[in-house]
């Protein structure tokens, strides 16, 4: 019998796997929170970023997905500049990427690394092929586009030199601002702890929950991760956890029973905007 032929079908095109270190970065970038930045000017200027905040590089084949994580609430001018001076530098990078804006409903107390474990589920919902997260404050804003916002081998920490601190590490220990995780670290730490309402003390959590499960958390060159924070207040309903001190102690006995396995929240809305996703959440209040 005739073995019937393979038809040539349309050529699709396969690309390249990007490089490791992307062609055309510029290096050290200048970077000022002066001039009021409207967003239909970075819609302008960032045609290639598809709705939802999605990008894909047109010309190689990314090892890696990344989930961009923002907690969010009421500071929609900082927003606009992270969204200004970000998407052009991950384009730069050759990264595959989304940006999920976790955006606090009400008025309760803010807690910043519940409405990250609620970035790191709702992202995955969007699309399963989600490898690697970066966790990002809304008001920092690298100086170098060196400073690869991808995932390796162990959780990295990005935001190691800050203008607010001199641009020096204020402690070895010192994990916040901007970390990335791929899916399996993350699992293995059991996500971030639920339970730290108000400023302070979560960074330190998540610190020893990588101490705790035998990882090393890898950092860039001090001269290439610079950061810029945009001056701020401390805002309302994120006062100091005067609880901090001692949970930090007990990160080793809480990890097990609160994470990623064990938080519960409610997605009030999923919005598609021209250059991010914004979900908003309840995810309740303090005991
Ligand atoms: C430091 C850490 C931060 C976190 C925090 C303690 C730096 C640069 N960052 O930030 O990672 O560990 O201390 O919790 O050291 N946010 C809102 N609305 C609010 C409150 C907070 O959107 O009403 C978000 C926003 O993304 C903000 C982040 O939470 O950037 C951290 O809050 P912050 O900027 O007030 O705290 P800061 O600068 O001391
Ligand atoms: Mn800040």
């Amino acid at each position: 019998p005739e073995v019937p032929s393979a038809q040539p079908g349309p050529t699709v095109p396969v690309l390249p796997p990007c490089p490791d270190s992307p062609p055309g970065l510029v290096g050290r970038l200048l970077i000022e929170f002066t001039s009021p930045m409207p967003l239909e000017r970075v819609q302008r200027e960032n045609p290639g970023v598809l709705m939802g905040g999605r990008y894909t590089p047109p010309d190689c084949t990314p090892a890696q997905t990344v989930a961009v994580i923002i907690p969010f609430r009421h500071r929609e001018h900082h927003l606009r500049y992270w969204l200004h001076y970000l998407h052009p530098i991950l384009r730069r990078q050759r990264l595959r990427y989304g940006v999920y804006v976790i955006n606090q409903h009400g008025e309760d107390t803010f807690n910043r690394a519940k409405l990250l474990n609620v970035g790191f589920l709702e992202a995955l919902k969007e699309d399963a092929t989600y490898d690697c997260f970066i966790f990002s404050d809304v008001d920092l804003v690298p100086m170098d586009d060196r400073n690869l916002y991808r995932c390796g081998d162990q959780p990295r920490h990005f935001a190691i030199a800050m203008d607010k601190f001199g641009f020096r590490l204020p402690y070895a220990g010192y994990f916040g601002g901007v970390s990335g995780l791929s899916k399996a670290q993350f699992l293995r730490i059991n996500g971030f702890p639920n339970e730290y309402w108000g400023w302070g003390g979560e960074d330190d959590d998540i610190f020893n929950r990588i101490s705790l499960t035998g990882m090393k958390i890898s950092r860039p060159d001090i001269r290439i991760g610079r950061y810029r924070m945009i001056k701020h207040d401390r805002d309302k309903h994120n006062e100091p956890n005067p609880q901090r001190f001692t949970k930090i102690q007990n990160t080793k006995l809480t990890m097990k029973r609160d994470g990623i396995g064990s938080v519960r929240y409610q997605v009030l809305e999923v919005s598609r905007q021209p250059l991010f996703t914004n979900i908003t959440v309840d995810i309740g209040r303090p005991p």
